[in-house]
């Protein structure tokens, strides 16, 4: 009996020794973990969040998506490592008010920026702000847009308005200051600093890493503008689309390379070089001239020492302009001009990816990439010259998709693929609901962690709602407003004239044929309108709407 109950005691001080033990190495680990985290102490599975967007990055030029153009292998290891939304797509393809929806979860005619020139109504809630409020340390380095003192953020360093590459100017909360180097690498050294240095690391982040690249006109860094200049790239198919089957729309849009792309302000090529040279229309003034040419307002910026770096490849790109250009067809100019745009673009894509990667590194080596959920979007798409454009606005799909990656370890399942139909509506709600705090009832996205975590079954939305209005503008593309499915676009161009397009998204991917007044459609136009109709009244819009915004932008106009 008493070697039995000796033998009990001694297996229960054994167990006993083994959960001290265990409990012992539980305890190390999680000290590690939170060490690791970054010491989130209080809130240890609060994720932090890396939000990076690009302005006006096409998906085309993503390597996880197509590496047809280039290979961008910094932002497809966020693909590769999370999951790669394929139909992700905008509510209004445009900067300003594309930012304004991903803040407060809104669409642009309940949040009122509907486009880059109309004010941002600051007294909304922007997701941001319910961030900061339930204990993150916010923060926002790089291009936003419109306001110089973002609510809810509280460090920042925002470009002036759309910013430059070279040598740019940044309002922050102790004044504005110009620093000098090239944009895309000084937005990432500030928010590396930030991360590593400026923050208070007892609390989880939500960092707003926001590029200016690769927005018009395309200025590289010497070292990329010397490598791209000497590449070719393929040329897409609808490179010299003629816009017949389609609408006025796109007939009237100011956005082809042949005819609205500017030598030097988009070439790079120098007013010298127009100047000595016969047949080629000099720059010529337009009413909202500023005083100097485009080439020479970007150029302007770089000092001696920089110049000195892009002199050598402006000179050799000047010279073979010189030489061929008057001896080339309409058609040899049109390629011309795409290779150079792609060349300049593809080169600034190149320094937003080494500078992701750099950041990515930086949470690898610090410990905080298990905790820290990285999106990776644009604010919109853009045309690399299918269609023949450069730009965006329309809701075609090269301008209407946006990229969008999102790396979330433990929760996202690596390399997972998603074609649902999402949009930047969404995103407010997505990032509240990972970091566990509640959305206001008003917002009107759906949170995409249902997909994240791989619950496809319960995402039951099939059709997104577009609206568009920057019109009369830059690029001249008109307002409309659309539904998109996975299969169809019914699309309303209302001002100005009044038509409707259709296109069949799986059987015409590109988007050269407007199938509406086809009577195989019908019933699916019937369909189309009547849940567009519903849409509209779901998400609040009208034609009232619609006319009050003509009569704010014609007013705004007619103040100018
Ligand atoms: C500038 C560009 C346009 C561009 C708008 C809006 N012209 O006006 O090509 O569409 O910005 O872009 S440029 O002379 O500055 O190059 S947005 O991304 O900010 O909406
Ligand atoms: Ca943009």
């Amino acid at each position: 009996m008493k070697i039995f109950r000796n033998k009990m005691y001694e297996n229960k001080l054994s167990i006993k020794l083994i959960i001290i033990f265990l409990g012992l190495i539980f305890c190390s680990c999680k000290n590690k973990n939170s060490e690791q985290n970054n010491d989130n102490s209080h809130s240890e599975k609060k994720p932090n969040i890396l939000f990076i967007m690009s302005d006006d990055h096409a998906y085309q030029a993503i390597s996880a998506y197509s590496d047809k153009l280039t290979t961008t292998p910094n932002i497809d290891r966020i693909a590769n490592e999370g999951i790669r939304f394929t139909n992700a797509c905008v509510t209004n393809s445009i900067c300003a008010p594309s930012r304004a929806t991903i803040l407060t979860g809104k669409h642009t005619h309940i949040n009122g920026k509907i486009d880059n020139r109309m004010a941002f109504d600051r007294s909304q809630i922007t997701f941001p702000q319910l961030f900061q409020k339930a204990g993150y340390e916010t923060a926002m380095y790089g291009k936003l847009h419109f306001g110089n003192n973002p609510k809810g953020i509280d460090d920042f360093m925002i470009l002036l308005g759309q910013g430059d590459y070279i040598n740019p100017n940044f309002i922050t909360k102790k004044g504005d200051t110009t620093i000098t180097g090239y944009v895309t690498d000084i937005i990432t050294d500030l928010t590396i600093n930030w991360l590593d240095k400026k923050r208070n690391k007892e609390k989880p982040f939500l960092m707003m890493y926001l590029h200016k690249a690769p927005h018009r006109a395309w200025w590289p860094s010497p070292e990329k503008l010397k490598k791209f200049a000497s590449k070719t790239f393929p040329e897409p198919e609808s490179l010299f689309d003629d816009y017949s089957n389609r609408g006025t729309a796109a007939k009237t849009a100011e956005m082809n390379l042949l005819n609205h792309m500017k030598y030097g302000h988009d070439s790079k090529i120098r007013p010298e070089t127009i100047a000595a040279m016969e047949n080629v229309t000099p720059f010529v003034p337009t009413k909202d001239y500023k005083g100097i040419d485009g080439f020479t307002k970007a150029y302007s910026r770089a000092n001696s020492e920089q110049k000195a770096k892009y002199d050598p490849i402006l000179d050799s790109i000047n010279a073979s302009f010189k030489e061929n250009w008057p001896k080339f067809n309409n058609k040899q100019k049109m390629q011309w001009k795409y290779q150079r745009y792609m060349q300049d673009y593809l080169a600034c894509v190149s320094s937003v990816d080494d500078n992701v990667g750099r950041v990515l590194d930086y949470l690898d080596n610090s410990g905080l990439a298990e905790n820290t959920i990285v999106v990776y979007t644009s604010d919109q798409g853009f045309y690399l010259g299918e269609h023949g454009w450069f730009d965006k606005r329309f809701v075609y799909d090269e301008s209407f998709k946006t990229p969008l990656l999102i790396r979330w370890p433990n929760k996202i399942t690596p390399n997972t693929t998603n074609d649902e139909m999402v949009q930047n509506l969404d995103f407010a709600q997505t990032l509240l609901e990972a970091a566990q705090i509640e959305a206001p009832d008003d917002m009107q996205g759906e949170s995409l962690i249902p997909l994240l975590k791989g619950n496809v079954k319960e995402w039951k939305r099939d059709a997104v709602y577009y609206h568009y209005y920057e019109y009369p503008a830059v690029h001249m593309v008109k307002r409309h407003y659309a539904i998109v499915t996975k299969e169809y676009k019914l699309v309303h161009f209302y001002y100005d004239v009044d038509e409707w397009e259709l296109y069949d998204r799986k059987n015409d991917s590109q988007e050269m044929n407007n199938v509406y007044n086809n009577p195989n459609y019908a019933d699916v136009i019937t369909k189309l309108k009547k849940e567009l109709s519903a849409m509209r009244v779901k998400y609040k819009d009208s034609p009232e709407l619609d006319q009050k915004y003509i009569d704010m932008t014609n007013d705004l106009l007619n103040k100018k």
